[in-house]
């Protein structure tokens, strides 16, 4: 027979370790959305691949959208705005979030240890103007709060694809990468947003596809993903660069 023994007290940092691998207290990280898919909302690629490596860096994530209606629609089989049709984006946003969503205007610094954007259109359309405007173009006053707040917080944000403009507009002189400066055959089809960036009074750094830039002083994180015509794993790593980097940042 045997006599139960009671079980030996874990050490803290085991604790910590067992925590963290069950992504209860690891960092707390806010995703923003933008609406669901590539040409009227959030790459869903590069939504899915920011929550995959937040889950393997044992974030707690909670998805936020602003609670407006979308530029327009696009039917993305013709690549044309859908006439008569509107969608909201806090709804469409709920797809990718499984459901669980929360309007932007309830997100706050102190509830989370970093945020992060990925891209797609929604970001120039419905998160600012920039598809329309380029370098004159207005952020969502929920995404300006939400930027500021967490830089002046000193907490990370982390943006992917065409979401550093929203950065480049609202933090003066941050340094972000959209990739490439030149189009180099088709392989960088949006490099002119490189200028854009500049013209925003943001300063550009050149990365390749699978890095990402980090901009140490104001903690902002960015990597080129989709800015780039490439395969798919490599658009993964790249934001996979971005996320460690951003839980990095935030020293949990
Ligand atoms: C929704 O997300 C919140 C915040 O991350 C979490 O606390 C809650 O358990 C989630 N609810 C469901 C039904 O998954
Ligand atoms: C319908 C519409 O255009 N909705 C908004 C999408 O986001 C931009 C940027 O904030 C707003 O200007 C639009 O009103």
């Amino acid at each position: 027979m045997f006599a139960l023994r009671p079980l030996a007290p874990v050490r803290p940092q085991l604790a910590r370790w067992l925590r963290t691998s069950a992504g209860v207290g690891g960092a707390k990280v806010a995703v923003v959305l933008s609406g669901c898919g590539v040409y009227d909302g959030t790459e869903i690629h590069e939504a899915s691949a920011v929550l995959v490596h937040l889950s393997r860096g044992g974030a707690e994530v909670q998805m936020f959208a602003p609670d407006v209606a979308q530029m327009h629609v696009i039917d993305h089989s013709k690549g044309q705005p859908a006439e008569k049709e509107s969608r909201n984006v806090l709804s469409e946003s709920a797809r990718i979030a499984r459901g669980n969503i929360t309007a932007l205007a309830e997100l706050s610094p102190s509830d989370h240890d970093a945020v992060i954007f990925p891209g797609g259109f929604g970001a120039a359309k419905n998160l600012s103007t920039f598809a329309v405007d380029g370098k004159d173009c207005v952020v969502n006053k929920e995404v300006e709060r939400v930027l500021k707040d967490f830089h002046k917080a000193g907490k990370p944000i982390g943006l992917c694809c065409i979401s550093p403009v929203l950065a480049a507009k609202v933090l003066p002189g941050v340094e972000v990468t959209v990739g490439h400066e030149e189009e180099e055959g088709g392989k960088w089809p949006y490099a002119g947003t490189a200028q854009a960036i500049t013209a925003l009074g943001a300063k550009h750094h050149v990365k390749e596809v699978t890095e990402a830039h980090v901009d140490v002083k104001n903690k902002v994180v960015t990597s080129p993903a989709f800015m780039c015509d490439t395969q798919l794993h490599l658009i993964f790593d790249g934001i996979g660069a971005m996320v460690k980097d951003v839980l990095k940042l935030s020293h949990k």
